[in-house]
């Protein structure tokens, strides 16, 4: 799903850091952070060595430090990049009794389209649904015109990343033209809901806690 010559995802990994018409705004971002959500815009990033990766750049965009339990973050990574494994005590799952995760590599194209009952947006879902997940990456396409007809408000929290397209997010009270490149992160329970515009479609990827009791 290349447009032109350029590769996948090319806008969410070389995001325009200036666009022409804010060039002249010297300290202009539409970067936010508020207690239940945020906005983080790539003239916002900040790279640095990642502990213990080889050879790679990256910047945490969410921590628990704002409030998730979990981080996300952009790793740029070439030949002769290693990741490393996560720190001790941090489990990229969280364990449950009689149920291990197992590596997966795979990629969105082979994943199949599943139901999104009372909604428009195709859904694709990167890793297995049982038990022994305790979250889920969502692959989701909207296009242009089409929105979330559930104007969500839910006790998971996302992180998500915006691979392709543009609109309008609203988080709370506030709504903000996205575009691809940008990352959000959502609180429990912030009212979430999103509309694609522009003249391409929309692709977003949504971290989302699932398969545990919240209690
Ligand atoms: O599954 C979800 O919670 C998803 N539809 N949320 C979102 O796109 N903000
Ligand atoms: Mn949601």
């Amino acid at each position: 799903e290349c447009s032109g010559d350029q590769p996948l995802y090319w806008k969410a990994t070389h995001p325009t850091l200036a666009p022409a018409h804010l060039q002249d705004l010297p300290g202009f971002t539409r970067s936010v952070f508020k207690r239940d959500h945020a906005l983080i815009t790539p003239e916002s990033h900040v790279f640095g060595p990642l502990p213990d990766w080889i050879n790679t750049l990256g910047a945490y965009l969410i921590s628990p430090a704002i409030g998730a339990h979990f981080t996300m973050y952009l790793a740029n990574m070439q030949d002769g990049s290693k990741s490393a494994l996560p720190p001790k005590d941090v489990e990229r799952f969280r364990a449950i009794e009689d149920y291990h995760p197992d590596l997966i590599v795979g990629s969105t194209d082979k994943q199949p389209l599943l139901e999104t009952p009372g909604e428009v947006f195709q859904l694709r879902k990167l890793l297995p649904t049982s038990a022994a997940y305790d979250f889920n990456i969502h692959i989701m396409d909207f296009q242009p015109g089409e929105y979330l007809n559930v104007k969500e408000v839910h006790y998971n929290q996302h992180g998500l990343l915006l691979l392709e397209g543009q609109g309008i997010y609203r988080l709370g009270d506030s709504w903000y033209p996205v575009q691809a490149g940008d990352t959000i992160w959502m609180a429990p329970f912030v009212p979430q809901w999103y509309a694609a515009l522009g003249k391409t479609k929309t692709r977003y990827l949504l971290y989302k806690d699932v398969n545990r009791n919240p209690l």
